[in-house]
This record gives structure tokens, C-alpha cells and sequence, in this order.
């Protein structure tokens, strides 16, 4: 298995589920501007997306888009996934609200946006995150241990520190647990922003 990621992106998830899970697993990193991989290839020619995070499964089968990818992560290592009759469900419940809801509503940061659009995307965010607080179920967003969506839910925290967006006292909590963790300090390594 291989994760194409970019340091500090979204793929950020699915690596730290990577080392999380502690089974050999191949990454390489992609420039976004260049479309280049670190050994020279035409990342274009991996997926036609051109984005991270993109996992090449050992048959050569690629997965992309995050929440396919988190998802596929958490099936194969069942401590990342969710418990109960819906677990399925709310595995995937959570992992697009932190997609489409937070993830995406970083835009305007990316892009020469203009002040207020920022401080509109910077208020949304913070309320979306509130509702992630207000709903957690313990140390993290499921409970004592860690699952695919803390990691997700981190990349975001990450970047709501990096451009000054209010993160709610529940979740900066949970952003230092797992920051104290030594598999997110192995991946940040990894990914150069250690
Ligand atoms: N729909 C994709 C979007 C992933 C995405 O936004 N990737 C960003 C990094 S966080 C990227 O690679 N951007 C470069 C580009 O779109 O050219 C998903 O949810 O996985």
C-alpha cells in the first residue's frame, strides 16, 4: 500500500492512520504546483484528479478522495473504525461533516480571498467545529482511543492554528493528545513539519 501525500494537506489523515496502525505501508510525497512526485513522477499520470491524498492499494488499485480513504483505512484496521449497529453509518456521518463542513470551508484561506471572506469562512468554521465539542463522546471524538475521524479532525485543527481561526477548549484538547501521540509525531516527521 502506498499513500501520495503533501505535507500539511488533508492526506495528513490517512498517513497518521498509517503509522497509527503500525503495519509497513509505502508514502510518497507530492508537489501540488508542480504536479511532481518526489521520485520524478507525473503525478497526473497516478490520478487524473491531480490531488491528495491518493492510496495505491497492493493489486494496484488506487483510492481517492479523503473520505474513501479514511473509510477504507478504518476497515482495514478496525480500532480506527466506529462500535454499534450504525457504526458504519456514523463512521461515514463524521467524516463528511469534517470534510465538507470544515475542510472544504478553509477555501478562501488557500486563495487570494479577500479579508471579510476569510473572517465569514474563519466564524463558520468555528461554529462547525463547536458542534464537534459539544458532541464529543471522551478523550476524542468517539470515545477513549483515537479513529480515522480525530485524524481528519486534526489536519483541520492544524490549520485553524496556522491561519488564527478559534478552535473550541474541547477540541484544542483533543489537538494536544494527539499531538502527544508518538505515531502523529512520527508522521509530522515524516512529513517535514515536526
Ligand atoms: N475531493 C478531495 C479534495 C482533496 C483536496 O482538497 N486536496 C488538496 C490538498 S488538502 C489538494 O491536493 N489540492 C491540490 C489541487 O487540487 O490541485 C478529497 O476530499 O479528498
Amino acid at each position: 500500500m502506498k499513500l501520495y501525500y503533501c505535507p500539511g494537506a488533508c492526506s495528513l489523515a490517512g498517513h497518521i492512520a498509517l503509522h497509527e496502525a503500525g503495519m509497513p505501508f509505502e508514502s510518497e510525497s507530492v508537489d501540488l504546483k508542480t504536479k511532481q512526485t518526489a521520485t520524478g513522477t507525473d503525478f497526473n499520470s497516478v490520478t487524473v484528479k491531480g490531488y491528495v491524498p491518493a492510496l495505491q492499494l497492493d493489486d494496484g488499485q488506487l483510492v481517492t478522495e479523503n473520505i474513501a480513504v479514511l473509510d477504507y483505512l478504518a476497515s482495514l484496521y478496525p480500532q480506527f473504525a466506529f462500535d454499534g449497529p450504525l457504526a458504519r453509518t456514523r463512521l461515514l456521518e463524521q467524516l463528511a461533516y469534517i470534510s465538507t463542513e470544515i475542510h472544504k470551508s478553509f477555501k478562501p484561506f488557500w486563495h487570494d480571498s479577500h479579508e471579510d471572506q476569510k473572517a465569514t469562512a474563519s466564524a463558520y468554521i468555528t461554529r462547525r467545529l463547536q458542534y464537534l465539542a459539544d458532541t464529543i463522546k471522551g478523550d476524542f471524538l468517539r470515545g477513549d482511543q483515537p479513529g480515522v475521524t480525530d485524524f481528519y479532525l486534526f489536519v483541520t485543527l492544524l490549520w485553524a492554528k496556522r491561519f488564527g481561526v478559534s478552535v473550541p477548549a474541547p477540541l484544542d484538547a483533543v489537538y494536544e493528545r494527539l499531538t502527544a501521540r508518538p505515531a502523529v509525531q512520527a508522521t509530522l516527521k515524516a512529513e517535514g513539519l515536526a
